[in-house]
């Protein structure tokens, strides 16, 4: 019916009709782009007829009990003029129900977006683990959920924070969860401190502010006095905290793990998960306009690729390390969450790849309801004795009673496993399953002693199909209860000075301005003061530009910290990465002709990015159809900016209407502001035609760094599109470093 590309974000997969309907149909299906989890009973066994779960399919609106409804607008009122009856009992239903519909949120990572998709082994973990998900060629189905960890559910996406990256695999050996972060380190050693940092990271309890950030007191206070967290606070300071995509970020497991062959064989492993498109940031400009223009960039970007087809993919791969007694690495205590392994010493060897290609159905049923659980484990995966790990086999369970209600979470459709359970645990809070037999209990003859364990059945751990889950016979030092930590958990600062000294210069810069902007943010100057010193700690410079910036003197360190060799993997720049799914904004006027912008729009989507047309009205233009206006849209939505035409103010730009539209110029000053943001946020901008006075307008120089002017709008879209596998022009603004 229309030539116009499917630009993502339809709320429907049909457009509604004007009036509103009044003939009955069925529901629409889901989107394409979306899935619901696979349909399995209670307890894991397949179901026939469908392969998906979806909710009310029929026609007619019913009460919860199916009895069809002639009237669901007027409550039942004695006389048009009321009193409502008590006797009403869809009223009643009908807002009891909704008055329960929220349910607790996480107390972390209440803010979260998901996807679907499979994971396939290559092959190569075989040898050192049994786990069938690691098997050559064999696909699992996935959910994801990536999330931000301090703010409440309603928070914005782009906050700086860390960001969770949890993997629920639906093996054929039950169900395994990786729930990782984007940060390969932790701010505790010990589970018993994660209270501490949560309660310092949360808004103050007296105001409850600030929502979703660090940049306040509390937690200040607590990182510059519990300086082991000083590792994952650079993390968060440098670029890492400001994702510009959960697409185009790494996802680490932190813990070691320890994989187990079928032969009882063990090694100690490191997950990582590398992004296909790279690891790209946004500038803290972006980040904190975004939080208020879009609060669900992330979430809105996530499925917005996969809906346009630009399926976000990572591979996993592991560190390995041999199991010995100590559990050591040249050095790292692998048992301590705060260090990291540098991959140039220990390469991490590619195991699988996932894809995400489908957006859930329903944010409530499948995002907010999967439970992740470190202790969700399968043959061949392990943990070890890593003291914050332990404490998370414990935490994981109990949060979810809390927050779901009872002991039965994994009987709700997105966390059902894709195999049989056959499990005693019996009724307790929303129990799904029918069980049958009189005997829940073992050992037992009624029910012929059933369901039987491996346990005396020859424990075959070869066989794939009979293969248990057996606790890996790990050493445990005779030793004495105690409250303590190894010693080498003592060394707070070397690989925080490893991570600094890795960064490229501009990369230093940012994380100078963070510590600057976060500590600025405090109130008490002792706070900052003690943050100083741990800086100190960490680098002199470091420590010099951002005493400068809050107007207060450097300290002298108090701990000698080796100069170790520098880890280029930690960085973020310096190579090319693909583009699938970037936005590009194209900005015409009101008379540019659809020649002029159709050709390039359908090249834009052609090499896989989305174009947005920018103009200074809705609707069309020329027949082409608009997705922004000057008013509507702004510099941060996209990764690069095409002028195709160079507009005059349009009817609307007025400071009475628009803010932005403020001051006389004869370019429309929303577009001269467009150019300048992106100018100032490193972006790639290209002019061609008519739309090459816009540079002028915006007093950009066509001669500077990533600045395109040709005549011919084809040619400028292929030299901007040259630019951005580099994601950003960091030659613009080079570091005062050097
Ligand atoms: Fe979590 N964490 N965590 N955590 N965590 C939760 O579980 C906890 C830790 C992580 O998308 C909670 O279901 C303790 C490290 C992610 O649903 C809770 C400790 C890492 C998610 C919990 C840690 C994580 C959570 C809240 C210290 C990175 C979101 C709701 C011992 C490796 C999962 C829930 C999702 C969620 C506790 C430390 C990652 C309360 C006690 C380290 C990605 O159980």
């Amino acid at each position: 019916m229309s030539d116009q590309p499917a630009i993502p974000g339809a709320p429907a997969p049909q457009p509604p009709t004007f009036d509103e309907p009044t003939a009955a149909r069925a529901p629409l299906p889901p989107k394409a782009d979306q899935a619901s989890p696979a349909l399995r009973s209670a307890t894991g066994a397949e179901i026939e007829g469908h392969s998906r779960v979806r909710a009310q399919t029929g026609t007619w609106q019913t009460t919860s009990t199916g009895v069809k409804l002639r009237d669901t607008d007027h409550s039942l009122k004695a006389g048009a003029r009321g009193p409502t009856l008590l006797q009403d009992h869809h009223l009643r239903e009908k807002i009891m129900h909704f008055d329960h519909e929220r349910i607790p949120e996480r107390v972390v990572h209440a803010r979260g977006a998901a996807a679907h998709g499979w994971f396939e082994g290559y092959g190569t973990a075989e040898s050192i683990s049994m786990a069938g998900v690691f098997s050559h060629g064999r696909r699992t189905p996935v959910f994801v959920r990536f999330s931000t960890v301090l703010g409440s559910r309603g928070s914005a996406d782009t906050v700086r924070d860390t960001r969770g990256f949890a993997t629920k695999f639906y093996t054929e050996e039950g169900n395994w969860d990786l729930v990782g972060n984007n940060v390969p380190v932790f701010f505790i050693q010990d589970g018993i401190k994660f209270p501490d940092v949560i309660h310092a990271g949360k808004p103050h309890p007296d105001r409850e502010i600030p929502q979703a950030q660090s940049a306040h007191d509390t937690f200040w206070d607590f990182v510059s006095l519990h300086t082991e967290a000083q590792h994952h606070t650079i993390w968060n300071m440098s670029d890492r905290g400001i994702p510009r995509s959960l697409r185009m970020m790494e996802g680490f497991g932190v813990h070691t793990f320890r994989c187990v062959t079928a032969d009882g064989g063990t090694t100690l492993v490191k997950f990582h998960w590398k992004p296909r498109l790279g690891v790209h940031s946004l500038t803290w400009e972006e980040a904190q306009m975004l939080g208020g223009l879009d609060p669900d960039f992330h979430r809105r970007d996530l499925a917005d690729a996969i809906e346009a087809g630009a399926y976000p993919q990572w591979e996993l791969g592991v560190q390995v390390f041999p199991d010995t007694e100590d559990q050591m690495f040249e050095g790292i205590d692998l048992l301590d969450p705060t260090k990291i392994v540098p991959e140039e010493i220990a390469p991490v060897q590619p195991i699988g790849r996932m894809v995400l290609d489908s957006n859930p159905t329903n944010y409530f049923a499948e995002t907010e309801q999967v439970a992740f659980h470190t202790g969700h484990l399968v043959p061949g995966i392990d943990v070890t004795d890593d003291p914050l790990l332990q404490a998370r086999n414990f935490s994981y369970l109990d949060t979810q009673l809390s927050r779901l209600g009872g002991p039965n979470f994994n009987q709700l459709p997105i966390n059902r496993p894709h195999v049989p359970v056959n499990d005693m645990q019996r009724d307790g809070f929303h129990q799904h399953g029918i069980h049958t037999g009189v005997a829940p209990y073992r050992p037992n003859s009624l029910d012929g002693g059933c369901p039987f364990t491996l346990a005396g059945q020859g424990e075959d751990l070869s066989d794939e199909q009979q293969r248990p889950f057996v606790d890996a016979s790990a050493t445990v030092a005779a030793s004495q209860k105690v409250r303590a930590q190894p010693v080498s958990y003592d060394d707070h600062f070397s690989q925080v000075r490893l991570f600094w000294r890795s960064l490229s210069a501009v990369e230093q810069e940012h994380v100078v301005r963070a510590y600057t902007f976060e500590l600025g943010k405090c109130y008490e100057q002792v706070i900052k003061e003690r943050q100083l010193l741990a800086l100190a700690n960490v680098d002199q410079w470091l420590c010099e530009q951002v005493a400068t910036g809050l107007g207060l003197s450097a300290p002298e360190p108090t701990v000698q910290v080796p100069d170790e060799e520098p880890s280029p993997a930690l960085s973020q720049l310096g190579h090319t990465w693909p583009v699938d799914g970037r936005m590009i904004g194209l900005v015409v006027g009101a008379s540019t002709s659809a020649s002029t912008i159709k050709p390039v729009r359908d090249a834009v989507l052609a090499a896989g990015m989305v174009p947005l047309v920018v103009a200074p009205h809705g609707g069309e233009v020329d027949g082409v159809v608009v997705q922004r206006t000057f008013a509507t849209g702004r510099s941060v939505e996209v990764d690069a900016l095409l002028l195709l035409d160079s507009p005059t103010p349009a009817p609307d730009a007025l400071g009475a209407r628009d803010e932005k539209a403020a001051g006389a110029s004869a370019l429309d000053p929303r577009v001269r502001l467009m150019v300048q943001e992106c100018y100032r946020h490193s972006k790639a901008i290209a002019a061609s035609g008519d739309g090459q006075a816009a540079l002028t307008g915006a007093d950009v120089s066509a001669d500077a760094p990533g600045v395109v002017a040709v005549d011919d709008p084809g040619k400028a879209w292929e030299s901007l599109a040259q630019l951005l596998p580099a994601h950003r022009v960091w030659e613009r603004f080079p570091a005062s470093l050097g």
